[in-house]
């Protein structure tokens, strides 16, 4: 038993030390992702515990017992009731589940929403096996991605060679990056912090490495270093 316990123990240490959580979100898009996630599970975990609990219900009630031992059973001819029942339920389950999923999607989607007047703009690249980052004063940075809090974050991602895919969990989904065709994600940090990013997509043997370091700053912050990076290349 303690064998376990330190086994079980030591997982649990290594297993901490990941910062690359999904359901822990830090802007409002990953917010209404896990809320998607959360809102899903809790609806199938209703249906997976109404079927547990009649399953159960209908093995104790049809067990055999000395009473019922030769008795067989009158043949039914379907029940309209119970036929309507379960083609409805999960009708109404699906539409539940389809209108917050159809909103928040349109609502994240780059495609969807126009650019915010007040965004910042980042040029990012992935290459095999790095990530690129350029600002809009030309400030260009390697495997380190700065961001202002509470403002829009618009990424056109561009990849030079093949496909990868751009994702910082705790700041919202993944999003594809292909070469030959510029796409956008908009995302809005609201919590200053450092988060892991990588890249999701397999591309190639070195992709393991394909991480980055996502640091919010507050407004001011970010422009100050903004400033401090650009009078480097000066
Ligand atoms: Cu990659």
């Amino acid at each position: 038993m303690r064998k376990i316990y330190m086994i079980l123990s030591s997982v649990l240490l290594i297993l901490s030390g990941c910062n690359l959580r999904v359901l822990d979100p830090k802007s409002q898009t990953a917010k209404d992702q896990s809320f998607l996630v959360q809102f899903s599970f809790a609806l199938m975990m209703i249906v997976f515990a109404t079927v547990i609990v009649l399953f159960v219900w209908f093995v104790w009630k049809y067990r055999q017992t000395e009473e019922n031992k030769h008795k067989i059973p009158e043949d039914e001819k379907g029940n309209r009731l119970f036929e309507i029942t379960w083609t409805v339920l999960p009708i109404i389950l699906l539409a539940v589940l389809a209108v917050p999923t159809i909103k928040i999607t349109y609502e994240i989607s780059a495609s969807s929403s126009a650019t915010p007047p007040n965004a910042v703009h980042i040029d990012v690249t992935a290459q095999q096996f790095s990530w690129t980052f350029e600002y809009q004063n030309g400030v260009v940075q390697t495997s380190e991605l700065v961001l202002p809090k509470d403002r829009p974050v618009v990424f056109h991602l561009n990849s030079d060679d093949v496909i990868h895919s751009f994702w910082v969990p705790k700041l919202g989904g993944k999003k594809d990056v292909i070469p030959g065709k510029e796409r956008r994600l908009i995302l809005t940090p609201d919590e200053v912090g450092t988060y892991q990013g990588k890249c999701a997509e397999f591309c190639g043997k070195d992709h393991a490495l394909m991480r980055f370091e996502t640091i919010v700053k507050t407004q001011e912050d970010y422009k100050q270093w903004l400033q401090k990076m650009k009078q480097k290349i000066e």
